[in-house]
């Protein structure tokens, strides 16, 4: 039903927006989405070292709807973009002698760690490092060029990059490890942080950027529970539940070992339900209360079984040569109950579970029916949802108009 009201709905702003070149003081349309979505993760990533300025910019030129920065906190209390609160591996922080008895043992969500942490280092000790590439086999050419930017930074990013390009372009950032942020004591004993300061401190940044709307372009996107809950009460912006796994086994069901087996939170709390308890018809309808898209990873969308045939026929059985066997259900069942969906994370250097060739992959699950999925490549997901039979179907995303600014407005009692 929503498809054909925003089909019809297409002329009428075509005419619109050429109309605005006669009326420069036209109020601001109402925001439109590409439908379904490429989501440049930690930037194009694929090419540049995450999470940097120069890597969201080239996810922006290559096509890509909305930048992705994961957030951890500085001891300074600034928000920063960076996939962990551990920064020994994407900086270079171990060439900084300064640094070296930073490091220590910590831990984080379970699991002790030998790193570095942002929240020991203030945002202009932080500004003195540099990115360096993550993952092996990819482009290091520019490692020890680009600073670490902070969320301020990003948006101004996003927002200089809408007006240059005329794209609307999103940022979908992530609160990493809440918990652990909540938790973190000064040597003294006391919260560093405090609960909740993460999400307080977010929301006041992207209220001032953008206001308190579902129309903004933004999601915010969480592993955790409880945290989104809490912004569901505070804000109008979209609010993403991601849902993990730790692998895939055999005949394609999800394995579920920790730290990848629940919320952090729920294990804090004593809640036992697990990722998968998410994605049941009662974990949907849990979630819909609180988040509008669901974020999993992408074996819970598309059932894919180990069955021993080398369908590639490279001579070697790997995750490549799985069988296809379509849709688990997932996508069908939370579209039903309002949530959309978002998946990742697709890679080319990181083959698919039964795929050989990433742009089929991909292409496969716009088919399938996501909302919009995270990939290091951005021009490759660009191309798959060109290539897609959805290809600019605006679906299952709300359409944003004054009529509807505040959809979950009623629904947190
Ligand atoms: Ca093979």
């Amino acid at each position: 039903m929503l498809d054909s009201n925003l089909k019809l709905a297409l002329p009428a702003l075509a005419a619109a927006a050429l109309f605005v070149i006669h009326a420069p003081a036209q109020a601001a349309q109402p925001h439109m989405e590409n439908s379904p979505l490429v989501i440049g993760h930690r930037g194009a990533s694929g090419y540049r070292p995450e999470h940097t300025l120069e890597s969201y910019a080239l996810a922006i030129e290559q096509g890509a709807d909305f930048i992705e920065p994961d957030l951890v906190l500085t001891k300074d209390k600034h928000m920063i973009a960076r996939h962990e609160p551990m920064i020994g591996a994407t900086t270079d922080v171990a060439d900084h002698p300064e640094f070296a008895d930073r490091k220590t043992r910590r831990m984080v969500d379970g699991v002790e760690y030998l790193d570095w942490f942002a929240s020991d280092f203030t945002l202009a000790e932080i500004k003195t490092l540099r990115a360096v590439q993550a993952r092996a086999g990819r482009d290091s050419q520019y490692d020890g060029l680009f600073p670490i930017p902070t969320l301020e930074e990003v948006i101004a990013l996003a927002k200089s990059r809408s007006k240059e390009t005329g794209r609307a372009i999103g940022i979908y950032p992530e609160i990493k490890h809440s918990t652990y942020h909540a938790t973190l004591k000064k040597p003294s004993g006391r919260p560093l942080f405090g609960a909740n300061y993460f999400e307080d401190q977010l929301l006041k940044t992207l209220h001032k950027a953008y206001g308190n709307s579902a129309c903004a372009p933004v999601f915010i996107q969480s592993f955790e529970v409880s945290n989104l809950q809490y912004l569901s009460g505070k804000t109008h912006i979209r609010l993403v539940q991601l849902i993990d796994a730790d692998d895939v086994n055999a005949d394609g069901s999800l394995s579920l070992l920790p730290p990848y087996r629940q919320p952090y939170d729920f294990v804090v709390n004593g809640d036992a339900r697990d990722f998968a308890d998410l994605l049941t018809a009662d974990g949907l309808d849990f979630v819909a209360t609180y988040a509008d898209v669901i974020g999993p990873w992408k074996p819970y969308l598309l059932q894919t079984v180990a069955d021993g045939v080398d369908r590639d026929g490279d001579g070697v059985i790997t995750i490549k040569d799985r069988r296809v066997d379509g849709s688990t259900g997932v996508i069908e069942m939370a579209h039903d109950k309002g949530l959309a969906v978002h998946t990742w994370t697709f890679r080319n250097d990181a083959s698919g579970y039964g795929f050989a060739d990433p742009r089929e992959e991909m292409t496969y699950y716009f088919d399938l029916g996501v909302d919009g999925l995270f990939t290091d490549f951005a021009d490759t997901g660009v191309e798959a949802r060109d290539a897609s039979s959805n290809a600019g179907e605006p679906k299952h995303l709300r359409q944003c108009g004054s009529q509807n600014k505040h959809p979950r407005k009623g629904r947190h009692k």
